[in-house]
């Protein structure tokens, strides 16, 4: 049975990419229905599925999954040769660690930097809170690289991309348009993540959806595609 995927609008939903890069990149096959977070069918048709009424949303036959981790989770479970979590104990004790503390965190980052692919690159100033987090995010994806990712041979966290790379996949879309100044091998990591032929995929779908900007975008000329 076909597994199917229910996510926001491409170009703002970032929990939404988490689960469907995972898929893509770990060719698991799914088919997705893309609902706009404005669409005034949004609350009846994610509601009927998902318990929190929010996507991502992934149904398997009569399972259905929500909260981008613990679809995550199901994913690793039910594909376990996709290996999104680390096989040795200590790294996965470590990917499930800073995935969850992706998606239990970093309020201010996520506030101020919403994921736009929209957006021109353009930098915007951060806050105190803002750059504590991007610095504690570099910190522990440099500690993932130098620990675990080149030992496991591969340019991502824990080596191949993993369900820990897929959480964090909207903050590379955030750190990169922002243009926040990272590391040199934070910017290795972020261009490894963004060369991935899912990437360019999510990103041309996101650029061809016609549904209104957010409110947030005043610091570029707005161009409504509506
Ligand atoms: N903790 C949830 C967050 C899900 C979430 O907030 N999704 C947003 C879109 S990115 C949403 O559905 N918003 C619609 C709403 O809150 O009504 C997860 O990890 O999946």
């Amino acid at each position: 049975m076909t597994l199917k995927l229910i996510i926001g609008n491409k170009n703002y939903s970032s929990w939404s990419m988490r689960p469907w890069i995972a898929m893509k990149v770990a060719n698991i096959p799914f088919e997705e229905t893309v609902i706009s977070l404005n669409s005034p069918n949004f609350r009846q048709v994610v509601g009927s599925v998902s318990g929190t009424g929010k996507v991502p949303a992934l149904i398997d036959g009569s399972v259905c999954v929500w909260e981008s981790l613990a679809i995550l989770e199901y994913l690793a479970e039910k594909f376990p040769d996709a290996t999104l979590w680390p096989a040795d104990s200590a790294a996965r004790a470590v990917a499930r660690a800073i995935s969850n503390e992706m998606h239990a965190g970093f309020m201010a980052l996520r506030r101020h930097l919403p994921m736009n692919m929209w957006r021109p690159t353009i930098k915007r100033e951060l806050t105190p809170e803002v750059a504590a987090n991007v610095q504690r995010i570099e910190t522990m994806w440099a500690e993932c690289r130098s620990r675990h990712g080149r030992k496991n041979s591969g340019p991502f966290l824990f080596g191949h991309f993993g369900a820990t790379d897929a959480m964090y996949a909207p903050v590379v879309a955030r750190l990169h348009t922002y243009s926040v100044d990272v590391a040199a091998t934070t910017k290795a990591y972020m261009d490894a993540v963004m060369a991935l032929p899912a990437w360019s995929e999510w990103r041309a779908a996101a650029l061809n959806e016609t549904w209104v900007l957010a409110e947030d975008e005043v610091d570029w000329p707005t161009v409504r595609r509506v």
